[in-house]
């Protein structure tokens, strides 16, 4: 029978603010061609709409995680994140994903790859795209996964069970050092930019320094093309600049426009991840940010308000995504945030036919 016909297990899971198609490894082909070949069969790229597939038509919701049981002692799951190109035929494992992430205890236990504890399971991540270890707290009333809870996040309708994220040794996951260029900020096209990397490679950028208020409406920053091309131009300067090498057809790094906080927050975001503009901000995203806003200078430096607990909301168009850095001897040694997760649908997914 062709995989067409026989379909291949998955869990559809949101992850924070995104959703994912989630796979077991032993599911997938090995070879990364033949998978990636599958995922955009399996997601319906290259299309805009992403019609004949199960992707959403948006880089936030054409996402995979690939799971198996973790190669190293000091972790139960290992997940590989995938980003499904949406209108290019492109796959790309260069990034990792921090909403994702939620989504991937709750999947690890529902396919059993690690017993559920009573009351609450720590799930120990091994997060195959940059090689740390996240810890993510996952409820487990009578050993079963619960969605049910308290817990909101902004840019998610409702209420649900929370799933906070640990993350160590994140600084210089892509990049090889949170500050790459060994500076605090870098000039490129005339402007002050930070390139820094504290678990998601961003570029950190003033929205004054584009004549912009920084609260503009997606759609019309999304629109303004002449905006996007400089900000591009910005980009593909920063990638090698970032250790990245050459990022035209790499999803890293985001870009990030900063603007001073209106809702009592530590900042104001736009960010683009990096084509499409961000409803909200991504988790590692968000870190990264919010590690600038310590730095002795920068966009960030000079606009954010800093928190006195260490618990900073960056504020995005959809709301604010906390973020927690605890910092020792002037060094950030943690950070955490909380989100939730929920199963959404599982069964068996089928790929578009080949061309006969
Ligand atoms: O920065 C989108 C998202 C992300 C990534 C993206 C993310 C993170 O919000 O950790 O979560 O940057 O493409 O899902």
């Amino acid at each position: 029978m062709s995989d067409t016909e026989a379909g291949i297990p998955c869990l559809w899971m949101r992850g924070g603010t995104s959703k994912a198609a989630v796979f077991l490894a032993s599911d997938l082909p090995a070879a990364a061609a033949a998978r990636d070949a599958l995922l955009l069969r399996l997601l319906g790229s290259p299309d805009p709409r992403q019609i004949d597939g199960i992707g959403g038509g948006d880089p936030l919701c054409s996402k995979v995680a690939i799971l198996a049981a973790s190669s190293r002692s000091d972790a139960d799951v290992d997940y590989l994140f995938l980003q499904v190109f949406v209108d290019q035929a492109l796959v790309s494992t260069a990034q990792p994903c921090g909403n994702i992430l939620a989504a991937v205890g709750p999947a690890a236990l529902e396919r059993g790859l690690l017993a559920a504890q009573e009351g609450v399971t720590p799930v120990r991540i091994h997060m195959l795209n940059t090689g740390e270890v996240a810890v993510a707290r996952v409820a487990t009333p009578k050993r079963r996964v619960s969605y049910q809870g308290g817990a909101q996040i902004d840019g998610v309708p409702g209420h649900h069970a929370p799933v906070p994220l640990l993350f160590t040794g994140i600084a210089g996951a892509l990049c090889g050092a949170m500050l790459p260029t060994g500076q605090e900020v870098d000039q490129i096209e005339g402007l002050d930019c930070t390139l820094i990397d504290n678990g998601m490679p961003i570029v950190v950028m003033a929205a004054a320094d584009f004549g912009l208020t920084g609260q503009e409406p997606l759609d019309l920053l999304e629109a303004d093309t002449a905006l996007r091309a400089r900000i591009e131009a910005i980009r593909l300067q920063a990638g090698p600049l970032m250790r990245l090498g050459d990022v035209a057809a790499q999803s890293v790094p985001k870009m990030v426009l900063v603007s001073p906080p209106i809702r009592g927050g530590a900042i104001h975001t736009r960010s683009l991840i990096p084509h499409r503009l961000h409803a909200g901000i991504g988790v590692l995203a968000a870190v990264s940010l919010a590690s600038a806003c310590l730095l002795g200078k920068g966009p960030a430096a000079a606009l954010a308000k800093l928190p006195q607990d260490g618990r900073f909301a960056v504020e995005h168009p959809s709301g604010a995504a906390e973020v927690f850095l605890e910092v020792q001897a002037g060094k950030i040694v943690a950070a955490g945030t909380l989100r939730t997760a929920r199963k959404l649908f599982e069964g068996v997914v089928f790929p578009a036919p080949l061309p006969v």
